[in-house]
């Protein structure tokens, strides 16, 4: 039976939720990111609003740069309660749908609705329905890619954005794939796409019809992605594994060596992941640090650990950690990110065993919760935080 996948991606997030909580900034370019003090500003956009994207700016971009091409934008900071919020909003629209859900980020999902399709009019019905409800419930648009797989479903949200609705069926699939760029494959690096470039092969059609010479020096990758470029993938929606995370970040005023300076950020970061996780009832397994250095060199460092957490003390030991482990050669920091995936539900217990300083920690952590819930955030900080972030 064919298998009928949509893949959901609000269009311009954060930028879409201001528009709407600000009638005022519907039409304008509006950025959502670091503060671009005049152009001298440090961080980098979050997303902007598709007004802004004809500027050429772009998520990622450092907000000196998206100064110096849309001056005469709305810049504001991230909101990420609110979005959080909108998020929750959402999900639950999908779950009217179906309960094969896989969120993948805050505004993009997966859904199965092979099954469920029939009870709202088809599959191509169910999509407009929840596109509907989704506007209803938020106020917001997005767009939608139906496809038999994660592939061709991710790539067909993508085409017709914003408020897009494009569907791929499985005789039309690989006609859909073939003219399409290679760099639209997932887990293709721009490494082994200069390689295939090299030898001619830039469209996932071109790499559908490579001979095994062609594929040569890519190891069992080759296959892999021959497979995908030939339309089969059998990825399930919920499969683990996922991009899944919660994470902050902040770029310094100044690049810095300062070890207390670090040190504190770092506390702060996880203390803020810390929170988000624990409000949205998620704990995580795998802690990622990220270090930029001056000249916008970016690394980044992972951890496992046997349990997953959300508790601040860890996850800013594992962090700390990570960084003393780090040689940034003398450079200094310009950015640090503190990251949580390998996402599972905050209750679920994973060992007999509980961590003996687990329940005082948690014990800690809803005392604190209570206060910055009655007096606000900066109201309490943990030992070595001693920041905003
Ligand atoms: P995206 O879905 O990549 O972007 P978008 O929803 O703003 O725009 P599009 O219509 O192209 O889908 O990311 C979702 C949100 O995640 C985005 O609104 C802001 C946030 N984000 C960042 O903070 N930094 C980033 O680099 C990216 C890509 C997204
Ligand atoms: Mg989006």
């Amino acid at each position: 039976m064919e298998r009928r996948i949509a893949h959901v991606d609000m269009d311009a997030f954060f930028a879409a939720i201001e528009q709407r909580d600000d009638p005022s900034l519907k039409g304008k370019p509006v950025i959502i990111g670091a503060d671009p003090k005049g152009g001298r500003g440090r961080g980098v956009v979050s997303t902007c609003s598709y007004e802004a994207r004809k500027f050429g700016v772009r998520s990622a971009m450092p907000i000196s740069e998206a100064w110096r091409r849309c001056p005469g934008g709305v810049y504001l900071p991230p909101d990420l309660e609110k979005y959080e919020q909108a998020s929750r909003r959402i999900r639950e629209a999908f779950y009217e749908f179906t309960p094969d859900i896989e969120q993948v980020s805050i505004d993009e999902a997966f859904l199965d609705i092979t099954r469920s399709a029939h009870l709202f009019g088809g599959p191509l019905e169910t999509c407009r329905r929840l596109k509907a409800r989704v506007k209803e419930l938020t106020g917001l648009t997005c767009s939608v890619g139906l496809a038999p797989t994660k592939l061709a479903a991710k790539i067909a949200s993508d085409l017709r954005k914003p408020d897009g609705l494009v569907e791929v069926r499985e005789e039309g699939l690989r006609a859909f794939l073939a003219p399409l760029d290679i760099s639209r494959l997932w887990g293709l690096g721009p490494k082994t796409a200069a390689v295939l470039r090299e030898r001619g092969i830039n469209t996932i059609g071109a790499l559908a019809a490579a001979r095994a010479p062609d594929l040569d020096g890519l190891g069992s990758h080759g296959p892999q992605l021959r497979a995908l470029a030939l339309g089969e993938d059998p990825r399930e929606v919920r499969e683990e594994g996922e991009a899944k995370s919660v994470g902050n970040e902040v770029t310094f005023e100044k690049d810095t060596d300062n070890a207390r300076e670090i040190k504190e950020s770092l506390a702060a970061l996880a203390d803020k992941v810390s929170s988000r996780l624990r409000a949205a009832g998620l704990k995580g397994r795998t802690v990622t640090l990220k270090v930029r250095l001056e000249g916008f060199e970016t690394h980044t460092r992972a951890r496992t650990l046997t349990l997953a957490t959300n508790y601040a003390d860890v996850l800013a030991r594992e962090a700390l950690g990570l960084y003393a482990a780090f040689d940034r050669r003398r450079k200094k920091v310009r950015l640090l990110g503190v990251k949580v995936s390998g996402l599972l539900p905050a209750q679920e217990k994973e060992s007999l065993f509980e961590d003996e300083g687990d329940a005082r920690r948690e014990k800690a952590h809803r005392a604190i919760e209570r206060i910055r819930g009655r007096f606000g955030n900066s109201a309490i900080y943990r030992a070595g935080a001693k920041k905003d972030i």
